[in-house]
């Protein structure tokens, strides 16, 4: 017998309110204005991909964003009521919003829910926290969120975004140290990103603990989203920093190889460091001093028994090819003549509690009060501040503990801050603080370094990508961190981050051997590539760890030096595009399911066609996915079939490493710091492939501003497999190119000898090319050899300005 289902409602409490039905529409130029029974919301168009969604239970405030640098479009826009519905349309796609009770939902144009509100329970206040709950679609995947730990695919899983000094976190931990509240949802063929832009603690759930919807949340503040659809993953991270912003130029110097450690000094242990660098022929760039340089960790001082001549250390320290980052922490010691003290004092630059006593708390110098970079003057006196460094000779800046990290990491809720006019306590300023921090650090140095700086920074917020790099903080030398940590790069950069880093063999710990050696391979692909780790640990410099390991991290080092050409390009492209250096293969195969299969979705690309296969180093064999496409062992040239998974035979002086089919991938000789000039030939390594490929090449002084005026030289390499050629097209900006002449190397020609260059026919030699030194002597199994690119057919051209189209027939 069928019993009649009876439905006992709960009551809601008070506090729980949602917005009821629409009662009022007015068009604004870019969008609507609307008012229900219960709040104020206004939809409004970015461009036609992009959609703001902005709602309050109060009227809409000051509207003001540290994260968005772009403002509403007023083009192209149309809505239509009908009797339950406002249609709100742009090129791109349909915004539904129903009006009885209001909810929102945005169509392809063919019709097809990319996203929707949960019917009757979109949006809705607990209090102060309002949360928006999107209905789950089937298959449903999230990718993104910034530095957030756990799978590639983050169905199921539920985060918090809080910046926390997080030391020697768990490989699950969160939240960590930064902030960015943007993710990707993909379902049906179908992606779209959302950005929730509001700076107090959110809440992001992907059917965590539910099966009917993912929702994002904060804990005050308006619900002010940006709705981004979009054909590929790639186009919504490019939408995504045009919102927020894409890196400038890092200097070429901080793509090459730094040395650190919590910490060296004095200046003598300094420069031992970078001599045996140079003497044991380990490429690097840059050395890095920790809290140690300072005088008692005093912000904007040096320790003048362990430096006593800073500007001469960091001379002969660029006279060997080396450039200086310095750390700084936020604490200003609260000290009676301690210039930056007082003078802060003096400014009224600090946090303070409600009742004006400066916000107090112990950092490394004991006491601190902290500058408010929330405020126009806070930032411009720490700006000032930074001329000091300047001054010393310093080329890069590390922002640390910028949480705000303190003992007892509590800091209290009623502290107030500028936040840029409105005035903000903690619970509202505490996600931003680093960002502004990093702004102000990168705008001091812009103003006072002679050249471009290198800024880093350990917090943050949407848009940090704007002013710095960012490395994952306190890691450990263990083997799942080392794969968590890459995990964590590739959603940064699924998040709009590009320049990103991790500690190089573990922050806490000593990592193995075998570690070591894995890490420092991988390292060589990463964007920012630092080898650190904390006081009281063992030295971890490459030779630390026994001959061999010092040759297999001259190896990669080196390989990664022989790369530049390529790295510093796609660093080029990411300031255009906003698509990040380490991709996740979530971006280039989107709905491919063995991408985000466990096994599977620690692999990336490193720039747009070196696949990474990152394995711990205590696997003998790993299992690999090689996604569509044709695929090139780098080290052999061995060619590996598409769709296709595969078990390898991992070696630990080897880490397996292929190149796309379709690929042009420009290396250059080795040199042992980008102060040295490479010798004058361009090594344009081209792959045969399946499908056409553009790819932009890019060359300037990799240290000034020169490029803002044309002193570049830029070139479109295409790979035009439809037609069977290979075209480098004319190129662009004032600059001549470093190189005089370009090797072609085909790779996956076979016994094809005849190309023909410009019309004419000419023959290419065997050739071979060793990538990696050979390290047999320590490999007495033959386990692995990698150093033969064999069998390549090679010839050098005259590296002309003008257009050259080589025919593959
Ligand atoms: O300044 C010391 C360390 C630094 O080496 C590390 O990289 C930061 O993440 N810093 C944290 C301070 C606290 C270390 C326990």
């Amino acid at each position: 017998m069928k019993t009649q289902q009876v439905h006992h409602p709960i009551p809601a409490p008070s506090a729980l309110l949602a917005p009821g039905n629409i009662v009022q529409v007015e068009a604004t130029g870019q969008g609507l204005k609307i008012r229900t029974s219960n709040s104020y919301i206004e939809i409004s168009a970015y461009s036609p991909s992009v959609i703001r969604v902005r709602m309050d239970k109060r009227p809409l405030g000051r509207d003001f964003s540290y994260a968005v640098i772009t403002g509403p479009e007023t083009t192209g826009t149309k809505w239509q009521e009908f009797t339950d519905s406002l249609v709100f349309s742009t090129d791109s796609l349909d915004v539904v919003l129903q009006k009885h009770p209001f909810s929102i939902a945005f169509y392809t144009k063919d019709g097809r829910v990319i996203n929707e509100d949960v019917a009757g329970m979109g949006t809705s206040w607990i209090g102060d926290q309002v949360t928006t709950y999107k209905q789950l679609q089937p298959e449903e995947r999230f990718i993104g969120l910034g530095e957030k730990t756990g799978n590639l695919d983050r169905k199921g899983s539920g985060y918090v975004n809080w910046n926390n000094d997080s030391y020697g976190y768990a490989a699950n931990e969160d939240p960590i140290y930064s902030s960015i509240p943007f993710y990707i949802g993909l379902h049906d063929h179908l992606c779209y990103g959302i950005f929730l832009d509001n700076t107090f603690k959110s809440d992001f759930n992907f059917g965590a603990s539910n099966n009917r919807f993912s929702s994002f949340g904060a804990d005050g503040g308006e619900m002010n989203y940006y709705f981004i659809s979009g054909g590929h993953v790639a186009d919504i991270i490019t939408d995504y920093t045009t919102l927020t912003g894409r890196m400038p130029l890092p200097p070429l110097w901080s793509l090459g190889y730094q040395q650190n450690r919590y910490s060296y000094y004095p200046d003598t242990e300094v420069l031992r460091i970078a001599k045996t660098l140079r003497e044991k022929k380990i490429p690097a760039d840059g050395i890095t001093l920790d809290i140690h340089y300072m005088e008692k960790y005093k912000l904007f001082t040096w320790d003048k028994k362990r430096f006593a001549d800073p500007v001469k250390m960091n001379k002969e320290l660029e006279s060997m090819g080396f450039r200086t980052t310095v750390i700084v922490d936020p604490g200003i010691k609260v000290e009676k003549d301690y210039p930056a003290y007082e003078d802060g004092k003096a400014k009224d630059v600090f946090i303070k509690y409600p009742d004006g006593h400066p916000y107090t708390a112990q950092v490394w110098p004991g006491w601190c009060n902290f500058p408010d970079f929330t405020s126009e003057r806070g930032r411009s006196w720490w700006e000032d501040k930074v001329k000091f460094l300047a001054g010393t000779g310093v080329d890069g800046i590390w922002n640390d503990m910028n949480e705000i990290a303190s003992w007892g990491n509590k800091m209290p809720f009623n502290v107030l801050f500028d936040y840029d006019g409105a005035g903000a306590t903690t619970i509202g300023a505490h996600n931003v603080y680093a960002l502004e921090m990093a702004r102000a650090s990168y705008e001091g140095a812009k103003k006072s370094f002679k050249e471009r700086p290198f800024i880093l920074t350990r917090a943050g917020y949407a848009g940090l990508q704007r002013y710095t790099a960012i490395w994952t903080g306190d890691n450990r030398a263990e083997d799942d961190h080392m794969i968590a940590g890459i995990r964590l790069l590739n959603s940064l950069g699924l998040s709009g981050v590009a320049f990103t880093g991790m500690d190089i063999g573990g922050f806490t710990g000593n990592p193995s051997i075998a570690l070591y050696a894995r890490w420092i391979q991988i390292g060589a692909f990463t964007p920012y590539y630092r080898g650190h780790t904390a006081v009281n640990t063992k030295s971890a410099e490459p030779w630390t760890f026994g001959e061999e390991v010092t040759e297999i991290a001259r190896n990669f080092i080196g390989l990664r030096y022989r790369l530049l050409p390529y790295i510093y390009s796609a660093f080029y492209n990411a300031t255009q595009d906003g698509l990040p250096l380490m991709r996740s293969l979530a971006i280039d195969y989107s709905f491919d399911d063995k991408v985000y299969d466990t096994r599977y979705q620690n692999e990336y690309l490193f720039g747009p066609g070196i696949l990474v296969l990152p394995f711990e180093s205590k696997q003998a064999f790993g299992e690999a996915y090689f996604p569509n496409g044709i695929w090139y062992d780098l080290f052999t040239g061995e060619v590996q079939k598409g769709n296709e998974e595969r078990i390898l035979k991992l070696a630990y002086n080897k880490l397996p490493v292929y190149v796309k089919g379709g690929s042009i991938i420009p290396m250059q000789s080795l040199i042992q710091s980008t102060a040295q000039l490479p010798k004058d030939t361009l090594i344009l390594n081209i792959y045969k492939g399946e499908s056409d490929n553009r790819y932009t090449y890019y060359e300037d002084d990799g240290r000034s501003y020169g490029y803002q005026s044309g002193d570049y030289y830029k070139r479109d390499f295409i790979y035009d497999q439809a037609n069977g050629r290979i075209i480098l097209k004319k190129k662009e900006g004032n600059r001549s190119s470093n190189f005089k002449s370009i090797k072609l190397v085909m790779h996956g020609f076979g016994s094809q000898q005849h190309f023909s260059i410009e019309g004419h026919e000419v023959g290419f030699k065997k050739d071979f090319v060793a990538l990696l030194t050979p390290i047999s002597k320590f490999d007495p199994q033959g386990v692995a050899n990698p150093l033969e690119g064999e069998g390549v057919l090679s010839h050098v051209i005259r590296n002309s300005d003008e257009q050259i189209i080589i025919e593959l027939k």
